[in-house]
């Protein structure tokens, strides 16, 4: 029936069709397919409205959730066509940073195929987030111009008017549908504005941020280290909201609902405090549709709930007033009035003041107040949340606070990416855990039984060599399937420390210049993006690729030791690499990384997590045992008290250990400044030794001898390949399905 439809459309035979026109093809028809589902309906519908949905591409995803993504791959094949190769035709949508939206897109999944009626509400970026590239050992960032003429996004004739200031603009909306597995279908729906002009952007990612009709939704995220850069956020996030709050009350009026009982209908997820504003603009729409504030207040406080991703204070949203006043002016009354009555009736505690003593409102502060459940994203980092970060609302508002440790949608992170061990797992096992996760703990039957411990590591080796060919054409680098691989990818940043895996890179090629020769050849594969203005994390870049450069030349170090740092890490490629981890590198600074979702691909993919006690981490640890995961490192407690006391000085470690201080002064050794670009290292090796921040040296020795006792343990293949089978028998925890049953039974009550 599908080879029909392709032929039908294109007018030609497969045989006879480019990759891209079986794509185009393949695109219709899965729409028509979805659109051929029902829609979800039910009593209550959630918006989940979040600035980022990183949904990477659809075209596999879809298929395997319409249940036809074998059929359509053999009668490819049949045809001498590849489905990998149709699907490699799909340009990524980048509509996201990381984990916060890659959550978002896995909950969309999830949220379909339980069937709940919930929709995405978010902006369409006409650029997504910078395409990466290396050059002379750097980052460079180019703008990535994503859209086309044809995708999943359908233009329709929905339109808002949104007054910034005393100016209107009118908004489009544009729809992707979101299937779920075997039943369900939702959507996504992305806010844009006609007027908007790509031809503003000059040499690559530099625009006049002033005029707001042609550049509102050009970036996701633009630059903000400057006013006219934080006043275009403020002008994104409002105008994501007053679209949002205008479509719910529009959906509640066509349904007939009272709103007064909007509580009982609809619920709003805050991801993050990037879409807050929704807080006061429904009570500005509602009070305009008759109610009293003090209603309308409760109203909504009935149904937003937010959710902390982060405890970095830098990432906690507070803008100036004067920002608000000019971008929108009609909020700061209701803003002003939220305020007033939370200093009412917490009797002037400053600490939980909206508007602090400088006249800067803050947006967490606001979601804390005025929504009905707080939660964090891992255990640990809830209990973060109430001892510490938000201890003066948890005093208050305890009955709030709640957990929802995060999760990743099976589908997308076993199924599709690995379809060999989805096939092994369902043959040991049978087709059950497909629809419920937890029945993968049925393969600890298996985690003592020599064959299949033999074919789990067939398919692991399996995934290593597809992975070194896609490295191969991809960076132009050989690698060994036989060496140990250690994958250390995620955005870049000072607390997830990939300067420390980069400081143990080096201590490992020290001994190995000394004679000292590891058990296996050791790879180690780098991947991620570093925010353009962050110097740091672009100076770790640099320090990694000239490593790279170094050891990779090396002939006597390359035999044992192998860096890549992967370009532009995005979906498709975590999808390509993440199968074939042996070792997964989750080293943040205890009490840093609020969950970590990679660290859950990793585990269901069968590798072993080398990690801190941090985050979900903590959650891997307990579900698997001691004897089935490497931690090190400071506790989280401790890593605090340090804070707290001022107690960490890297000096000191750098003086104490010799280890220590030849890794460190590596960095400005003579082979290195032949390689990279001096100031860039001495500023990170100074970094490193007088602040250090996130306690790099700390933990290196501690994080070197354990994943030495890792790498030993890896030559044991027993050994390894039955931890392998118990990280992923214990991994069903980790399904998005789980975390979304938990939000709805806990959060929304959908059904
Ligand atoms: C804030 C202000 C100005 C400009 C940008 C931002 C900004 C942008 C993106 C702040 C935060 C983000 C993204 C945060 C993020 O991805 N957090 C991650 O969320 C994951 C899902 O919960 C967690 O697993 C990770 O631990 C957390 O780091």
């Amino acid at each position: 029936m599908i080879e029909e439809k392709i032929v039908n459309r294109l007018g030609k035979a497969v045989a006879d069709s480019t990759d891209e026109e079986l794509y185009d093809a393949l695109l219709d028809i899965t729409k028509e397919l979805i659109r051929a589902r029902e829609e979800t309906t039910g009593n209550k519908k959630l918006y989940y409205i979040s600035a980022e949905f990183l949904t990477g591409r659809q075209l596999g995803r879809n298929l395997i959730n319409l249940g036809i993504f074998k059929e359509v791959r053999s009668l490819l094949n049949k045809n001498g066509k590849s489905l990998a190769a149709v699907e490699d035709c799909e340009p990524e949508p980048s509509l996201g940073n990381g984990g916060l939206g890659r959550l978002a897109a896995c909950f969309l999944d999830s949220i379909a195929t339980l069937d709940l009626p919930g929709d995405g509400v978010g902006l369409r970026y006409h650029f997504g987030l910078f395409k990466q590239k290396f050059e002379d050992n750097r980052q460079v960032e180019i703008p990535d111009q994503w859209l086309s003429e044809k995708g999943w996004l359908t233009k329709t004739d929905v339109t808002f008017p949104v007054q910034f200031g005393d100016k209107i603009v009118h908004s489009r909306m544009y729809d992707m549908d979101v299937v779920g597995f075997g039943k369900g279908h939702t959507k996504l729906h992305l806010f844009d504005l006609d007027t908007v002009d790509e031809s503003i952007v000059k040499n690559g990612i530099d625009f006049d941020k002033t005029d707001i009709e042609k550049n509102l939704t050009l970036f996701l995220y633009p630059d903000d280290s400057d006013k006219n850069g934080q006043l275009l956020r403020i002008y994104q996030q409002y105008f994501m909201v007053s679209n949002a709050a205008q479509m719910i009350i529009k959906e509640q009026k066509d349904l007939g609902h009272d709103l007064h009982r909007m509580a009982d209908h609809v619920a709003i997820q805050i991801n993050d405090t990037h879409p807050s504003l929704v807080i006061p603009e429904l009570i500005r729409l509602l009070i305009r549709e008759g109610l009293s504030f003090k209603e309308a207040a409760g109203i909504v406080t009935g149904v937003c709930a937010y959710t902390n991703h982060t405890i970095l204070a830098e990432a906690l949203e507070k803008w100036p007033m004067d920002y608000l006043n000019q971008v929108v002016p009609q909020l700061m009354p209701i803003i002003g009035g939220l305020d007033y009555a939370a200093v009412c009736a917490y009797n002037d505690n400053r600490e939980l003041n909206i508007i602090d003593d400088q006249g800067r409102v803050h947006m967490a502060r606001m979601d804390m107040h005025y929504s009905h459940s707080v939660n964090g994203v891992a255990a640990l980092h809830t209990e973060i949340l109430k001892n510490q970060e938000l201890r003066p609302f948890f005093n208050v508002y305890a009955g709030k606070f709640n957990n929802k440790t995060n999760g990743i949608t099976f589908r997308r992170w076993l199924m599709h990416s690995n379809p060999e061990l989805t096939e092994f797992i369902t043959e040991l096992i049978g087709e059950d855990w497909k629809h419920n996760e937890r029945e993968l703990e049925r393969l600890m039957y298996f985690h003592n039984d020599e064959g299949a411990l033999n074919r789990l590591a067939e398919i692991k080796r399996l995934k290593k060599v597809q992975a070194a060919e896609y490295i191969k054409e991809k960076e132009g680098i050989e690698l060994d399937p036989n060496s140990v691989f250690c994958i250390h990818v995620k955005r870049m940043h000072e607390y997830k420390r990939q300067q420390m895996n980069a400081l143990g890179i080096i201590y490992q090629y020290q001994r190995i210049k000394a004679g000292i020769l590891p058990p296996v050849p050791i790879t180690v594969i780098f991947g991620g993006k570093a925010a353009p203005a962050y110097i740091m994390a672009k100076n770790v870049i640099h320090l990694i690729l000239c490593l790279q450069e170094l050891i990779n030349n090396d002939p006597e170090v390359s035999k044992y030791l192998k860096i890549v740092m992967l370009q532009n890490y995005n979906i498709a490629k975590a999808e390509a690499i993440i199968p074939a981890a042996n070792i997964s590198e989750q080293i943040s600074l205890a009490s840093k990384e609020a969950s970590g979702t990679g660290n859950m691909k990793f585990m269901l993919n069968g590798a072993v997590t080398l990690g801190t006690n941090d985050g979900a981490n903590v959650e891997i640890r307990d579900l698997v045992g001691l004897e089935n995961i490497y931690t090190f490192g400071c506790s989280s407690d401790e890593v605090i008290n340090l804070y707290n006391t001022n107690g960490y000085h890297a000096i000191d470690f750098y003086n104490r250990s010799e280890s220590i201080r030849n890794a460190v002064d590596f960095i400005t050794s003579e082979k290195m400044l032949k390689i990279g670009n001096e100031s860039m290292l001495r500023d990170l090796q100074d970094n490193l030794k007088n602040k250090d921040w996130f306690m790099t040296l700390l933990d290196l020795e501690s994080y070197c001898s354990t994943k030495e006792t890792a790498i030993y343990d890896y030559t044991d293949r027993g050994k390894w390949t039955r931890m392998m089978m118990v990280n992923i028998a214990r991994s069903g925890f980790f399904s998005s399905d789980r975390t979304i049953n938990d939000y709805n039974h806990e959060i929304w009550h959908l059904k």
